[in-house]
């Protein structure tokens, strides 16, 4: 099948869903095609059967908001002309499934069908697409697709609960590349990063306000205090220089690192003893499964999708949003005793193996299959 695939290119889970689904579909023997404004973090591998195509919005003095959607679009025409692509899979709805859309009408204007699947990711839904200045779009843009996937059961509930949606939706979850998670270090080189007797507690997100970065630090300055530690801040984002100025006032800077936007994330989970992620909304948690897919606990909030990965007292504990005294409690209680740490390490790693990627690829691949049946008799 020839797919062009749509999706932010920058550090964040839609686009690393993206970026690795495109690879593990040209691993069989798909032919794909990523159209988007840079190229992918995570696509650092271009093989002959991975294309990338970049739209270019020319600047225009007279526009205050240079028009994306329009550059998007009229790539996607040109590129499913010259390359025959058979099927486009936006991820995130905003502007994707619209500029998608357009493509499609203009294509048929020229007696082509392409048809859309649109992959729903979280904020696209909860946070920006609800949004009344956005939501007749979005819907529209939804209904419109010729398939629509969440990649959470709760993000299904939810779009159905915000939007007037008219048509299925498929639950296809997030995935793990093994052969990219195992851990390749035997030596993880913790001492680097902290003394023999410290425990490493991680965090990584896009430092965004509904990843309640507080309650990170707050939850970690509760653990330090019963348990020599170290946190280890991963990510760029509007929250970060508050963030430092927090640990300072709490005095434990020095007990703090914080990376910035990281290519060694593998590495960094390999020395980490528990994962924090108390978010405010999470559609599923990608952050929090790669984690466990390296044998890290995790201490969550219960919000949205991350019940669906993260098992209570299995994989980790998930508390109420804000209950940074429940999350503390949870996570002194792992790290307390190694005999329950290393446990709690094992069922991570186990927990995570259901979302292997050999069982959700051909997910999409049967939706692929089943929409262009579908939409046989448009062409
Ligand atoms: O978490 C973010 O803010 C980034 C966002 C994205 O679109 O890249 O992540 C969303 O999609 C991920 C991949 O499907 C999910 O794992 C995240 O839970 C989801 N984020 C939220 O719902 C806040």
């Amino acid at each position: 099948m020839k797919i062009g695939i749509v999706c932010y290119p920058t550090f964040g889970g839609s686009g690393v869903v993206a970026t690795e689904l495109g690879l593990a579909l040209s691993k069989r023997g798909h032919e794909i095609h990523f159209i988007t404004y840079s190229q992918p973090v995570r696509l650092d591998l271009l093989g002959s059967n991975v294309h990338y195509h970049e739209v270019t919005v020319p600047e225009y003095p007279l526009f205050l908001y240079q028009p994306y959607e329009l550059a998007l679009s009229s790539k996607l025409v040109d590129m499913v002309k010259m390359h025959g692509i058979e099927l486009l899979h936006v991820h995130y709805a905003i502007p994707h499934a619209y500029a998608a859309y357009m493509a499609r009408e203009m294509l048929q204007e020229e007696g082509i069908y392409v048809p859309i699947v649109t992959t729903l990711h979280g904020t696209d839904i909860t946070l920006v697409g609800s949004h009344p200045f956005y939501k007749t779009a979005v819907t529209f843009s939804i209904n419109k697709s010729d398939a629509v996937t969440t990649v959470s059961q709760s993000l299904k509930d939810d779009t159905i609960r915000l939007f007037d949606i008219k048509r299925e939706i498929d639950v296809v979850p997030n995935f793990i590349d093994f052969s990219r998670h195992k851990t390749q270090f035997d030596d993880c080189q913790r001492w680097i990063m902290a003394d023999e007797n410290e425990k490493i507690i991680t965090h990584i997100s896009n430092f965004r306000k509904v990843k309640q970065i507080p309650d990170v630090i707050k939850i970690f300055y509760n653990i330090q205090k019963e348990i020599p530690a170290k946190l280890m801040m991963v990510g760029e984002g509007p929250e970060k220089a508050d963030a430092e100025r927090l640990c300072k006032k709490l005095g434990i800077l020095n007990k703090v690192v914080f990376f910035g936007n990281s290519h060694e994330i593998d590495k960094i989970l390999c020395f980490s003893d528990l994962f924090l992620l108390p978010s405010e909304t999470e559609s599923f948690g990608l952050a929090a499964l790669e984690a466990m897919a390296s044998g890290v606990p995790v201490i969550s909030s219960n919000t949205g999708g991350i019940p669906e990965v993260n098992v209570e007292g299995v994989s980790g504990f998930l508390s109420d949003v804000h209950d940074v005294e429940d999350m503390s409690k949870n996570a002194i209680y792992i790290l307390s005793d190694e005999q329950r740490l290393n446990t709690f390490k094992l069922n991570a790693t186990k927990e995570s193996a259901k979302f292997a990627i050999e069982n959700v690829v051909p997910q999409y691949e049967a939706i692929y299959a089943r929409t262009l049946k579908n939409c046989e008799f448009l062409k």
